[in-house]
């Protein structure tokens, strides 16, 4: 794929010099102090990772390569007659930087389309799940099957310079990111449709074919396109991209890397809480009936939840402290498209009801929704009610920023990760804490 890889070998050439720079002059400038509740506390906010494909602000949410997800929907090129922008110009602007043309979001069109047959082993696995299986674990399992396909694994183990490895990870990534749609709608159709499988469209994008392998007409290609963009890449530390970066940093292959990123995506605190506000409202509708809730109501089982020590799912951040932006690109598309929804006008009611009482409840330093209080609510109205596969679409997404964070991480020769693990005496110690060790009692 001679224009985005030439173009991807252009920017690494600019940016390895930055790097290099920085690491060799200014190696022992200080980031950020690393206190005790920061190694106790999951490492919150802790400046130790660098990615320059997006970056998260606390309170205006995500940029991608320094565009706001408006200015990214507004600039990148559209297939006619769409609302929503190509996913393809997507991952070139996450790669490159830069706003693709027409033209070279549809050179990246052309290579996915040539990359997207899945071999059939992968087919025959999906095949041999027990029932009940969750999707998040065929997804993943379907994923690392292909770890026999890796290029890089190839080049690596024929020998090739350190430099050059971004290059078969760059081949593998696009090979992997062409199939997931392929993969994620035949487990859909296994899992929900009896096996019958619609096969894909390839002169269609990859939002355009994804709709069509579902069995969905318009506008549900757009909600694809949506979903794909706004799930891709919310920067570094977030624990299905860190995951991702942290199994590649190994010199695992994409395969191993993307499959390990899907199973962190896979826990309910991450990307499963979009089904699991489905779940949770859905438990709502059964108590009501099918009637609408009262204010009332609504609050009461707020209240009840958070009494009975579980979260709200789709509200809080590890970083937001606003509204996620994602919440409200899919809240204005649902005002549009399907402002009469039942489930839509319920999740709108918690935006009301939500933050106050988190804010009297008191813990949650972000009262406000995150992107996964709306995901659901489009994939419902548009009929694909099977609310366990909705991490899977997010998966999808998330992919791509991941893939192209791991593309970058080879590019730039990042190390191997490994941080420093200490004891909870070492801690008291540094604390200035007295106290005698039960574990060194007990040792000697
Ligand atoms: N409901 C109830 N309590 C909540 C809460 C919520 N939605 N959000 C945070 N809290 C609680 C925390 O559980 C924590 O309680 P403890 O002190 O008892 O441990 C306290 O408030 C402080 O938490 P925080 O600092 O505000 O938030 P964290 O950085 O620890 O966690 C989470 C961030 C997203 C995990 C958290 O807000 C949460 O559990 N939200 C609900 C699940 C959810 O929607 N997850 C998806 C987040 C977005 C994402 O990653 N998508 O993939």
């Amino acid at each position: 794929m001679a224009t985005l890889k030439d173009k991807l070998h252009e920017k690494i050439q600019e940016w390895r010099p930055r790097v290099k720079k920085l690491n060799e002059e200014f190696g022992n400038v200080e980031v950020d102090k690393v206190t005790i509740s920061k190694v106790l506390g999951g490492m919150r906010g802790l400046k130790c990772l660098v990615t320059d494909i997006s970056y998260l602000d606390p309170n205006e949410g995500i940029r991608y390569r320094g565009y706001t997800l408006k200015e990214v929907f507004a600039l990148l090129p559209k297939p006619k007659g769409s609302e929503m922008p190509y996913v393809e110009g997507l991952l070139y602007l996450l790669l490159t930087g830069e706003i693709p043309s027409e033209k070279e979001a549809m050179e990246c069109a052309d290579e996915f389309s040539k990359r997207r047959i899945v071999p059939r082993y992968v087919y025959e696995v999906i095949d041999a799940f027990p029932c009940c299986s969750h999707p998040m674990t065929i997804f993943s399992s379907a994923i690392l099957t292909m770890h026999r396909e890796s290029f890089f694994n190839k080049k690596y183990f024929a020998g090739i310079h350190k430099e050059d490895y971004w290059e078969p990870m760059f081949e593998d990534s696009l090979n992997l990111i062409a199939k997931l749609p392929e993969i994620a709608t035949y487990i859909y159709s296994k899992l929900y449709r009896d096996g019958k499988r619609i096969q894909s469209n390839p002169n269609l994008d990859f939002g355009g074919n994804f709709a069509f392998m579902m069995g969905k007409d318009k506008p549900y290609d757009d909600v694809s396109r949506l979903h794909f963009i706004i799930h891709s890449d919310h920067e570094s530390g977030n624990v299905s991209a860190h995951t991702g970066h942290l199994v590649a940093s190994s010199l695992s292959d994409i395969y191993l890397s993307i499959s390990a990123m899907i199973n962190g995506l896979a826990g309910p605190l991450h990307g499963l809480a979009n089904q699991e506000v489905l779940r949770w409202l859905q438990e709502l509708m059964d108590r009501m009936g099918g009637a609408e809730p009262t204010e009332d109501e609504l609050k009461q089982y707020v209240w009840e939840t958070l009494n009975a020590g579980m979260v709200i799912p789709g509200y809080g951040h590890a970083v937001l402290r606003k509204t996620d932006p994602r919440y409200t690109l899919q809240r204005e598309f649902s005002l549009k498209h399907l402002p009469d929804d039942p489930l839509f006008k319920y999740v709108d009611m918690l935006y009301k009801v939500v933050p106050p009482i988190l804010m009297e409840h008191g813990k949650a330093k972000n009262p406000w929704p995150n992107v996964d209080a709306q995901s659901g609510v489009l994939q419902w109205h548009y009929g694909v009610r099977e609310y366990d596969f909705y991490t899977v679409l997010f998966g999808i997404g998330r992919a791509i920023g991941i893939a192209a964070n791991i593309i970058w991480d080879r590019a730039l020769m990042y190390p191997l990760e490994r941080p420093k693990s200490l004891t909870t005496d070492m801690l008291e110690k540094i604390a200035g804490i007295n106290t005698k060790s039960k574990a060194k009692e007990a040792i000697k």
